[in-house]
């Protein structure tokens, strides 16, 4: 993030950025804001001063014959100006973009993920790092990760169209009955952070409220012979 926006906008009014993805993010975020904002503040003081330079000609409102060649090459100028500026956005974000979507690492740990009215059901692949095996946990409202590792999100929807959001992670994801999405990423941070539904999918949409767990290396495996794994294998499912 440039310097001046730092100082700018206090780091700690945002989310922790723990992800390896976070930093570009954010800087992408700011970037857009900018861009936006400068426009705003350009569109406002444009309105202001005409609204100022009308008032103080004091006459009532008259009726004029407009240059319409005049009108349209401004417009077009200024149409050109913001089509530079999505472009100078486009342009920083596809790199990004094309990197968030691109497919994991293979080494990376697969996490199904079932939404539905109103939790999350996280089944974890436990010591053997594979789903469908007798050591997998299932825990509602509860993800853990071990930090510094890619891991994958599989996540499928049993009813409505929720939203899978991990904000310290900058990981938002439709979830849509019917299809899996897939979203993978790096935590680098240890640490217990807000995991939330981002749509509105019923009248019990706020407790859809959980807890991304990252663990250091260790503490996973703790966690991994802690917990009681399900204990059964269901076939199909790795
Ligand atoms: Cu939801």
């Amino acid at each position: 993030m440039p310097r001046f926006l730092a100082e700018v906008i206090p780091r700690s009014s945002w989310p922790p950025a723990a992800s390896s993805f976070a930093a570009e993010v954010d800087s992408l975020f700011l970037a857009i804001t900018v861009v936006v904002g400068v426009w705003w503040v350009a569109s406002e003081l444009a309105l202001v001063a005409w609204t100022w330079a009308a008032l103080r000609r004091r006459h009532s409102a008259v009726v004029t014959a407009s240059d319409r060649r005049r009108e349209g090459r401004w417009i077009l100028r200024l149409a050109a100006l913001v089509l530079v500026c999505d472009l100078a956005i486009e342009a920083r974000g596809h790199g990004l973009w094309a990197r968030i979507v691109a497919p994991p690492p293979r080494t990376a740990l697969p996490i199904r993920i079932e939404a539905r009215q109103f939790a999350w059901l996280v089944h974890h692949p436990g010591r053997d790092r594979t789903l469908g095996t007798a050591d997998d946990i299932e825990l509602q409202n509860e993800l853990h990760i071990p930090v510094g590792e890619p891991v994958e999100v599989r996540l499928t929807s049993r009813d409505v169209i929720h939203s899978f959001f991990l904000p310290a992670m900058r990981v938002k994801q439709d979830v849509l009955p019917g299809t899996e999405a897939r979203r993978w990423f790096v935590a680098t941070q240890a640490g217990s952070f807000p995991l939330a539904c981002a749509e509105l999918c019923g009248f019990g949409h706020y407790r859809m409220a959980g807890e991304l767990v990252v663990h250091d290396p260790a503490s996973y495996e703790e966690l991994a012979g802690e917990r009681t794994p399900i204990g059964v294998h269901r076939e199909g499912e790795s």
